[in-house]
């Protein structure tokens, strides 16, 4: 059974996470939170995909900059699943600005520019879903359970 507050997050490697060679480490650490990746590719964004996931931002002064950057080279998207996934990606990830991430976040332990922060990692469940069907279709998320969550059924007839 899955909890009431189940969720899942788009989050995204950006291309500085990529091509310094941090995408093992990264997921490693989605992994041993016990957090479920339930899809995951390699993904070249386009500028129409790049703007649309940043659309909130599209007046700030810093927006061309940010879609140069993820635009720049291979993003790596994953479908994360868990209890309140959202946030506790988001708490992974630590705050957006790498001087103000607390070591022990990704952004605070590889990044050092707020533009190349590392991670994207989606801010609530709608914005998830927005997301997520900017970058994936349905059917390239896969739904499976880790063993320990699974139900196993002993035959007794022995
Ligand atoms: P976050 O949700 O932590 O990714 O942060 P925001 O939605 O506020 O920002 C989205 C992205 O814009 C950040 F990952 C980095 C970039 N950004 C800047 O480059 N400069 C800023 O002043 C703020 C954000």
């Amino acid at each position: 059974m899955k909890p009431q507050n189940y969720q899942r997050t788009l989050a995204f490697l950006k291309p500085d996470a990529v091509v310094r060679g941090l995408m093992g480490e990264i997921i490693t650490r989605i992994e041993r939170k016990a957090l479920l990746i339930t899809a995951l590719k390699l993904v070249q964004l386009t500028r129409e995909q790049a703007e649309r996931l940043y659309e909130v931002h599209r007046n700030k002064p810093f927006f061309e900059k940010l879609v140069q950057h993820v635009t720049s080279g291979p993003i790596l998207a994953m479908v994360i699943e868990g209890p309140n996934a959202v946030q506790t990606v988001r708490n992974l990830a630590g705050k957006t600005n790498p001087f103000e991430a607390a070591p022990g976040t990704i952004r605070g332990d590889y990044a050092l520019d707020i533009t190349k922060n590392i991670i994207h990692a989606s801010d609530t469940p709608e914005n998830a879903e927005r997301e997520i069907s900017i970058l994936f279709q349905p059917e390239e998320i896969v739904e499976y359970a880790k063993p320990t969550e699974q139900k196993f059924s002993f035959s007794n007839n022995a």
